[in-house]
């Protein structure tokens, strides 16, 4: 039953008027008043109440304010989960200025590609960084500030008084964030979020008679995934800090010292990640702590087995168990699942939710591009005012993914079944997910066709127990070891984005247009 008339799906909870004359730091400190001695942060160093992380935010607004940053200036923050990672991106939105977040395990050649295509003026880091922050390779001058002591010819990490804070002028239309992203094709891109899309995203979990993921002041928000990646910094940090819930800052996962965390600050609420989940039921640890204060578990960024998710409901038999589905470039939520909401509804093992509410979904034939209905799989596009600005710089790229009536084609494949339920069944898109992380194939080719021993390559994705997927590559060259060009790709990339099998071939098969034919080289792999 194919026909041109639009199948839309839409939340089964009702729109709700949005916040969008906030800004971001504004409504993510909107219960300030009522939980202003409540506790915010917890590190292993300290804590911070809503009061105290507000004031180290405006603190750090006046410093970095003072070393020159100003409204539309790019802030990168290279940082582990730590209450510093807060206040700065929390100064930034303050200043009006723009946070650009990276992995702290970036080698320096990834850093400086960010740095040069987010033109950020001043990078937030740890001392051990600075030597991969290299001022040489860029066009453009930056600052680095430390939040330890900072090595000679270095600054620390900047503090004013509260009264230094600069009035700015911020629209809710200014960008707010720019994490990095390859989205459905080519390299890693600055998607552009701003105030009002974050706020939508943060509003349409956590705001209406019924919110679609319902947390407590008194809840304590597990982080254990990494801020810097959009998963943890919404919907730990952003909602989290709009909650008035604490927020348990990891800063590195070790599996005792985090269980052993769980239950010393009962935590309630754990926001998790498919290999950490398969570890939670995996690992015999687990047996000997007091797990039982948590509520909820939310799994996200990757698929979740249904052997893992039912392995977890026998493990924390009291807690709710769900996922979220988002994107980047979606400003990161699509769907979440209803058995969060304050009045939940029944759900089913494997489903990754139901569509936000104040948004909608259409799910395409990736063929036809026709609207589909109920039951049938196709590319998930989804519309609404929480999606990303468009990519920074690249219009092209933006114009592939937001068509001109404004919908944000995923490329995932996925269908909504009788209950508005999404299940998601296939990646349609270059990106290879080694477990969470993303892998772009296009900078892994363009790194190996560097070598002047290779002519050509592809990079696919090969399926991985352990990771869900690895990059293997398809080389044609001469002279060429796997190990040679394993280790050549090694040393300039973070670990995951390492190749785990390399294959010498004659021709990497392409399209007349010159595209690689992915799909082609991926059935190669299901036979090898
Ligand atoms: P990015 N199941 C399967 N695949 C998923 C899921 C899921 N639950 N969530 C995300 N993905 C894949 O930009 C999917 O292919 O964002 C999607 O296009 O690093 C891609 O990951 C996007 O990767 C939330 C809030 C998840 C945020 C996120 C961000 C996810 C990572 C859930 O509630």
């Amino acid at each position: 039953t194919l026909d041109e008339t639009t199948h839309i799906f839409r939340s089964k909870l009702p729109d709700i008027p949005l916040p969008n004359n906030l800004l971001l730091h504004e409504y993510c400190f909107l219960k300030l008043p009522e939980v202003a001695h409540h506790t915010c942060l917890i590190s292993a160093a300290r804590t911070y109440t809503y009061a105290e992380t507000h004031r180290a935010s405006r603190k750090v607004a006046a410093g970095m304010s003072k070393l020159g940053i100003q409204k539309g200036d790019a802030v990168m923050i290279l940082l582990p989960n730590s209450p510093e990672f807060v206040f700065t991106f929390m100064a930034v939105s303050m200043l009006g200025a723009v946070a650009t977040t990276a992995n702290p395990s970036y080698t320096a050649a990834e850093l400086s590609k960010q740095l040069a295509i987010s033109n950020a003026k001043l990078v937030v880091t740890l001392s051990a960084h600075v030597h991969k922050l290299n001022q040489q390779a860029q066009h453009h001058f930056f600052k680095v500030v430390t939040v330890d002591d900072p090595p000679e010819n270095f600054s620390a990490f900047p503090e004013g008084e509260e009264s230094e804070v600069p009035e700015v002028e911020i629209s809710v239309e200014d960008t707010v964030a720019l994490p990095f992203s390859s989205g459905t094709t080519g390299l890693a891109k600055g998607v552009i979020l701003t105030h009002k899309s974050l706020v939508t995203s943060v509003a349409q979990q956590m705001e209406g008679e019924n919110p679609h993921m319902y947390l407590k002041e008194e809840d304590v928000v597990l982080c254990v995934l990494p801020l810097f990646h959009i998963f943890a910094m919404h919907i730990v940090m952003m909602c989290g800090m709009r909650a008035g819930s604490a927020i348990l800052l990891i800063e590195k996962f070790e599996m005792r010292a985090l269980l052993q965390a769980i239950e010393r600050h009962r935590v309630t609420v754990a926001i998790l990640v498919p290999p950490l989940v398969v570890a939670l039921t995996k690992n015999s640890a687990v047996e000997e702590y007091d797990l039982s204060s948590i509520r909820m578990v939310m799994s996200g960024a990757a698929p979740l087995g249904l052997q893992a998710e039912e392995a977890l409901r026998n493990r924390l038999p009291h807690a709710i168990i769900g996922q979220g589905y988002g994107m980047t470039e979606s400003g990161p939520v699509l769907t979440m699942s209803l058995g969060f909401a304050k009045f939940p509804f029944p759900t089913k093992s494997g489903s990754c939710g139901t569509v936000v509410r104040n948004a909608e979904m259409k799910i395409i034939d990736p063929l036809t591009s026709f609207s589909l209905p109920r039951n049938h799989h196709g590319e998930i596009c989804v519309r609404g005012s929480q999606i990303m600005k468009g990519y920074l710089n690249d219009e092209k790229a933006t114009a592939e993914t937001i068509d001109a009536d404004g919908w944000l084609h995923t490329g995932d494949i996925g269908y909504v079944d009788d209950d508005d339920e999404v299940f998601l069944v296939d990646r349609a898109k270059e990106l290879i997910k080694f477990k969470t992380f993303q892998v772009p194939p296009a900078e892994l080719e363009d790194l190996l066709r560097s070598h002047p021993s290779i002519a050509d390559a592809a990079v696919v994705p090969q399926k991985d127990d352990a990771a869900g997927q690895v990059p293997v590559a398809f080389v044609v060259g001469f002279d060429l070891t796997e190990d040679a060009v394993k280790d050549f790709v090694a040393k300039q990339v973070v670990f995951y984005k390492r190749i785990h099998k390399v294959y010498l071939v004659d021709a990497i098969p392409k399209s007349q247009t010159g595209k690689i034919l992915r799909k082609e080289l991926r059935a190669k792999l299901d036979c090898i």
